[in-house]
């Protein structure tokens, strides 16, 4: 839920940028940092490991527009997309408003990606919050490399509802603004009608008929899945090998010290709320 200021007239609506590890989520948050004026962006907080793979979360706070006399702020968020580190994600997402899913374009992530998006499923169920129902656009990164997963392979697996999808390269900046630019326009009107009680358009497709969609979709899944993978590897060509969660190499650990799980939730609580480093 977007946090409001009544005495400084702030609203800070947070997006979270979901995904696998090393699908470009921390590269997003750089690439807009480079971008931005340092009038209309705080300093980018990145805690990472000396392999450059987050360990918590990045965050970087970004100005923008009104809402009548309050400043909007954007605190944009990622999670560390690592399979171990499940209670950072979890806490990183509590109270997000918007959610930017990061998948990895490469071929051999396709269960990666599937899997983390069943996780964010169960992370935000776990807050009662339905991912059919919060602001949420698609990002298919890595749209340079080759051999990569079809988006219509993509959008059947990830994105029945048909959802906003980008292709990008965040590396090279491809994709990063557009899909900025598509999440907060999409966010905006749920937080008008939280915090102001302003009556937003209705979705395009109402309640039942999403639920219809997404359950027929997950009915179909394995099926689709099974059906896209030969697909796919038959493009890529037989020698094209399947990285299962048990395969991931574990990571070297850090020097930074993991406090308990609610000093961390309060830390970023108290995050999400800081206005103090922009100007
Ligand atoms: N070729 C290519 N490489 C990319 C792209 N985006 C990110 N990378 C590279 O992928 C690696 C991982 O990127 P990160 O942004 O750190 O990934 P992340 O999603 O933040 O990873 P975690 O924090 O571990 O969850 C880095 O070496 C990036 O340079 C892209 O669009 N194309
Ligand atoms: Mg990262």
């Amino acid at each position: 839920m977007a946090f409001v200021n009544y005495t400084t007239k702030n609203i800070a609506i947070k997006i979270v940028y979901y995904g696998p590890g090393l699908s470009g989520k921390t590269t997003n948050l750089r690439y807009i940092y480079s971008r931005m004026d340092n009038s209309s962006r705080g300093e980018l907080l990145c805690l990472e490991t000396p392999i450059e793979r987050t360990i918590f979360f990045d965050l970087l706070p970004i100005k923008a527009g009104m809402i009548h006399d309050f400043q909007i702020h954007f605190q944009l968020m990622t999670v560390p997309g690592q399979v171990f580190y499940g209670a950072s994600r979890k806490s990183v997402l509590k109270g997000a408003d918007g959610l930017v899913f990061v998948a990895d374009s490469q071929i051999p992530l396709l269960d990666a990606n599937l899997e983390n998006f069943d996780g964010l499923r169960k992370n935000l169920l776990e807050y009662n919050v339905d991912l059919n129902f919060i602001p949420i656009v698609f990002q298919y990164n890595k749209r340079d490399l080759e051999t990569l997963i079809p988006v219509e392979t993509f959008n059947s697996l990830l994105n029945p509802l048909k959802l906003p999808f980008y292709e990008s390269s965040a590396i090279n900046g491809e994709g990063v603004f557009e899909t900025l630019k598509a999440i907060a326009k999409i966010t905006v009107p749920y937080v008008r009608e939280k915090v102001f009680g302003e009556k937003r358009e209705p979705a395009e497709k109402d309640k039942q008929e999403r639920k219809i969609i997404i359950e027929e979709a997950e009915r179909e899944r394995e099926k689709l899945k099974e059906g896209v993978m030969e697909e796919v590897k038959k493009a890529a060509g037989e020698d094209v090998e399947f990285v299962s969660k048990q395969e991931e190499a574990p990571i070297r650990m850090t020097k930074i010290k993991f406090r308990s799980q609610r000093d961390i939730e309060n830390e970023v609580e108290n995050l999400s709320k800081e206005f103090s480093h922009l100007k």
